[in-house]
């Protein structure tokens, strides 16, 4: 079988548990045949552009990895990927900054890596590219005469057109998605918003088709919904030392535990969500001192000031709450701005009434997934998500919530907090079901398969 070539922003290594899912996945996909995983090693160095590959074996992998220069990082990375991109494909242009050095770098760190990894390219291989830093990584690739089969998968939203128009060069950018013969989205409406956006662009050359022809080539755009590791997340959350965690949790007066996991990250709605609490309790009062909210949201980011400014609203909002609620034997909000070990998040998950997860915008939230999949099957919590994640398009027995309105946000903590056991294992047993319906290896196999051109032809989005 020919080589799995995966290229994406960071390399991590799949052999160590704290990698996550995504690189176990990746990995699996890739010691299926032996193939290489390449991207930047996390190292910034002044000697990086002259630097070579570092090439390592590890679990049948082979890592491939290269140091970006502290000019790469400012532009490529900061600059272009995460303050322009990131929040335009989150809907957020009132905090995208644009400008032509963070461009060019962008486009020379993608001319970069098109260059080492054209040099370690068999004939057969097929290439695997993640994620919006790399955009135009398949393009540079045919310009250096790669014409092997090359897919792209954005793990974040895809916006609508309308959005998409303010970015400079955007017609530069989207139109090198066309050098893919596959292109994965998250979700439909991702799928649809690409659409339009093709439709939109193309408006005096005529009609569209699907697949969308460029020259010669066709490229299949389609939807692959993410998913977790199912089982090992289960066991994660059962093990001894997650049922000891679970103990010293619930213990106290406390009963109700609601828990938040992520990056400290605007996309994710967390001051929102902490109006959203501080609602619950003004419009419950007979819930305070029976509710705690813990936060855990570790730093990301952090040289960029949108992602100061929250740190510094979050603290106050949580300062403020527990000011005006808390008592000598409660806390209301306990919020931890630090990464916690997989283990550790699956036994709070476990241990926690409900789990809210509310970002104003995101491609799928693994965390949805990991939550439900964490529960005591005999006496599930309740899953709180926005309607905005993508993963509210599969997952229709949570209580789905707009995370901008906070009466609803309450009444939904209200309803999750007081649901008696039928509900709840109502409701968990079909969203288990659809949690492992879409897994993390039906995803890697179903792009997989129609990377390697041996998908159902017909059956396009
Ligand atoms: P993220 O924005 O990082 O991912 P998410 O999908 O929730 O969001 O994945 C986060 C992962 O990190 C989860 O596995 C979670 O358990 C873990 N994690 C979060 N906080 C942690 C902490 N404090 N300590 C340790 N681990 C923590 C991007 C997109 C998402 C998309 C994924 C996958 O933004 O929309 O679902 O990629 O495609």
């Amino acid at each position: 079988m020919s080589r799995l070539i995966v290229v994406s922003n960071r390399v991590a290594d799949p052999t160590l548990p704290q990698s996550g899912g995504l690189a176990v996945a990746v990995g699996e996909a890739l010691s299926d045949g032996n193939g290489i995983w390449f991207g930047w090693n996390g190292e910034i160095r002044e000697d990086a552009e002259g630097s070579g590959v570092n090439l390592e074996r590890r679990g049948g992998v082979t890592l491939a990895t290269l140091p970006l220069s502290q000019k790469e990082y400012d532009t490529y990375y900061l600059g272009y990927s995460n303050r322009a991109l990131w929040p335009v494909f989150h809907y957020r242009l009132d905090l995208a900054e644009f400008d032509v050095a963070a461009l060019e770098g962008y486009r020379s760190v993608n001319r970069r890596f098109a260059k080492s990894v054209a040099a370690m390219i068999d004939n057969d291989d097929v290439v695997w590219i993640h994620d919006y830093h790399l955009i135009p990584l398949a393009a540079e690739l045919r310009k250096l005469g790669v014409e092997n089969r090359i897919g792209f998968f954005l793990h974040i939203p895809f916006p609508p057109p309308e959005i998409i128009a303010a970015v400079p060069d955007h017609a530069w950018l989207f139109d090198t998605l066309h050098a893919y013969d596959l292109v994965g989205f998250q979700t439909d409406q991702d799928l649809s918003n690409f659409k339009r956006y093709v439709e939109q662009s193309s408006a005096d050359a005529g009609p569209v088709t699907h697949p969308f022809r460029n020259g010669t080539r066709m490229m299949d755009a389609r939807t692959f919904p993410i998913g977790i590791d199912v089982d090992s997340f289960i066991e994660m959350a059962n093990t001894p030392k997650a049922n000891d965690r679970i103990k010293r949790l619930t213990r106290g007066a406390v009963r109700n535990h609601v828990i938040g996991v992520e990056r400290l990250d605007y996309s994710k709605g967390l001051p929102d969500r902490f109006r959203s609490f501080k609602r619950f309790l003004e419009n419950f009062p007979d819930q305070r001192k029976k509710t705690v909210l813990m936060q855990i949201a570790p730093p990301t980011r952090e040289e960029l000031v949108a992602y100061a400014e929250i740190r510094t609203e979050l603290e106050q909002l949580s300062g403020a709450i527990n000011g005006e609620f808390g008592d000598f034997d409660w806390t209301p909000v306990r919020y931890i701005h630090r990464s916690v070990p997989r283990e550790t998040l699956a036994a709070l998950f476990r241990g926690s009434k409900v789990g809210l997860v509310t970002p104003l915008r995101d491609g799928m939230n693994l965390v949805a997934k990991e939550y439900v999949a964490a529960q005591e099957p005999d006496d599930p919590g309740v899953l709180i998500l926005s309607r905005f994640a993508g993963a509210a398009a599969e997952m229709e027995e949570a209580l789905i919530v707009n995370p901008y309105d906070a009466d609803e946000v309450a009444k939904a903590l209200h309803n999750a907090v007081t649901m008696e056991l039928d509900e709840r294992l109502d409701r968990h047993g079909k969203l288990l079901a659809r949690v492992r319906h879409s897994d993390i290896v039906s995803w890697r196999r179903a792009f997989m398969d129609h990377l390697r051109g041996h998908g159902q032809a017909d059956d396009a989005a």
